[in-house]
């Protein structure tokens, strides 16, 4: 083993495990990162930072997991050994886990349960200390308790993903209580980038927009407009998240904006700046509604500004702009390729 820090994230593949592992891997250490076997390629997002394992210079490695299954956890973490664990792997969907509740369960609370007791045993065996970090959602809040959401706000989740996060949240709580582990929640509010999964709003629009400007798309349908999300952008909070494990003491942080914004200023700048009215290409359609919606977050991050010194960096305006330009780069470097286009 190197004496190199070691880290290992779960949901390597995702948005935020993307941009934590380009943060880490600045930091000097070595990433190692769980993926799921799929029959096409998943690894889209980290492709840039991956290095042939057998070159001497690698420092980021990738194992086949899956959080549903709790003996390859096991030998995952055995073989590494991290001194910290970053747990992103999730069905984060809300919308999609009111179709697939179970499976959604079994993956955010019970996965989460699965990481905690193979930390626990590992810490317990060989006296090395774990710091965990748990990846806990603003959803948790759900329906509006008080206005803006903080750390002793209490939680009222209104999906079965935010049901499965508030398990995740109070177990690794349990855990940091119960057998001393340097656990921490982060209960992060919405964050975005260019690398945001396709269907969350943020990036359904943006890619939209840039479909529609080049002629590929007339029309998007959306649901709920009237949604008001805190929209920081990810690169900040995969900060926000090794700064919680680098404190002397385990604890929770709200990390956000403290703006809040509707679907509808959203569209608006999207729009805008390329120089179209949204109302002209928007349509509504009753699939994207859920059963019970989050009407209003927005997240007071005081305690987190104050103990870890961490600041977004990017407003509400240059994000939703950042992502419109970011996908009409990437149709047009497609339509250099001529993949796609007639
Ligand atoms: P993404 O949906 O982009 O990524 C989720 C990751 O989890 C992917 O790597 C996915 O793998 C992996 N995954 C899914 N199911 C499993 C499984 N059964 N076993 C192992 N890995 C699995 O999420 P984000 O990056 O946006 O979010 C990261 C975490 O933070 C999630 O836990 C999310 O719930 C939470 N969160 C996100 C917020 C946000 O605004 N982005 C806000 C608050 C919390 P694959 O690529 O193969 O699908
Ligand atoms: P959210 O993000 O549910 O907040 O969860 P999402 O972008 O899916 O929805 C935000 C709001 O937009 C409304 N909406 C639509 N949503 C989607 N996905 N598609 C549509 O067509 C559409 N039309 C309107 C929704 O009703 C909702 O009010 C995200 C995820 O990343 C979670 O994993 C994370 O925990 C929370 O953010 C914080």
């Amino acid at each position: 083993m190197t004496q190199r820090k070691r880290s290992l994230i779960t949901g390597i593949t995702g948005q935020d495990g993307s941009y934590l592992s380009e943060f880490l891997l600045e930091k000097g250490y070595e990433v190692h990162g769980i993926i799921r076997r799929s029959s096409s390629f998943n690894t889209d997002r980290i492709d840039h930072i991956y290095i042939d394992p057998h070159e001497e210079k690698a420092r980021f490695f990738l194992h086949y997991g899956d959080l549903t299954d709790g003996t390859t956890l096991r030998r995952i973490l055995e073989e590494i050994e991290p001194q910290e664990v970053y747990n992103l792997g999730a069905q984060s969907h809300v919308r999609v886990s009111f179709d697939s509740p179970e499976y959604t369960v079994d993956t955010v609370a019970m996965g989460t349960l699965r990481l905690l007791e193979a930390i626990r045993d590992y810490q317990h065996r060989t006296g090395n200390q774990v710091r965990f970090y748990q990846a806990g959602s603003s959803e948790m809040f759900g329906k509006v308790q008080e206005v803006p959401q903080k750390e002793t706000t209490p939680f009222y989740p209104r999906s079965p993903y935010s049901c499965a996060k508030v398990y995740a949240h109070w177990q690794t709580i349990n855990y940091r209580e119960s057998y001393d582990l340097f656990a921490c929640n982060g209960i992060l509010f919405n964050h975005e980038s260019p690398r945001r999964g396709e269907t969350f709003v943020t990036r359904k629009i943006t890619r939209a927009v840039a479909r529609i400007t080049a002629g590929l798309q007339k029309k998007i349908y959306l649901g709920n407009l009237d949604a008001k999300r805190d929209w920081g952008y990810a690169k900040d909070y995969v900060r926000a998240m090794w700064l919680m494990l680098q404190q002397e003491q385990p604890d929770d942080y709200v990390v956000a904006t403290n703006e809040t914004h509707s679907i509808r200023e959203f569209l608006d700048i999207a729009f805008t700046h390329v120089g179209l009215t949204w109302q002209d290409y928007v349509e509504f359609d009753e699939r994207y509604l859920r059963p019970a919606e989050v009407d209003l977050l927005i997240g007071d991050p005081s305690k987190t500004k104050e103990k870890l010194g961490w600041e977004p960096s990017v407003t509400f305006e240059e994000l939703v702009k950042l992502m419109v330009d970011s996908d009409r780069e990437a149709l047009e470097k497609t339509k250099q390729l001529g993949n796609g286009f007639d």
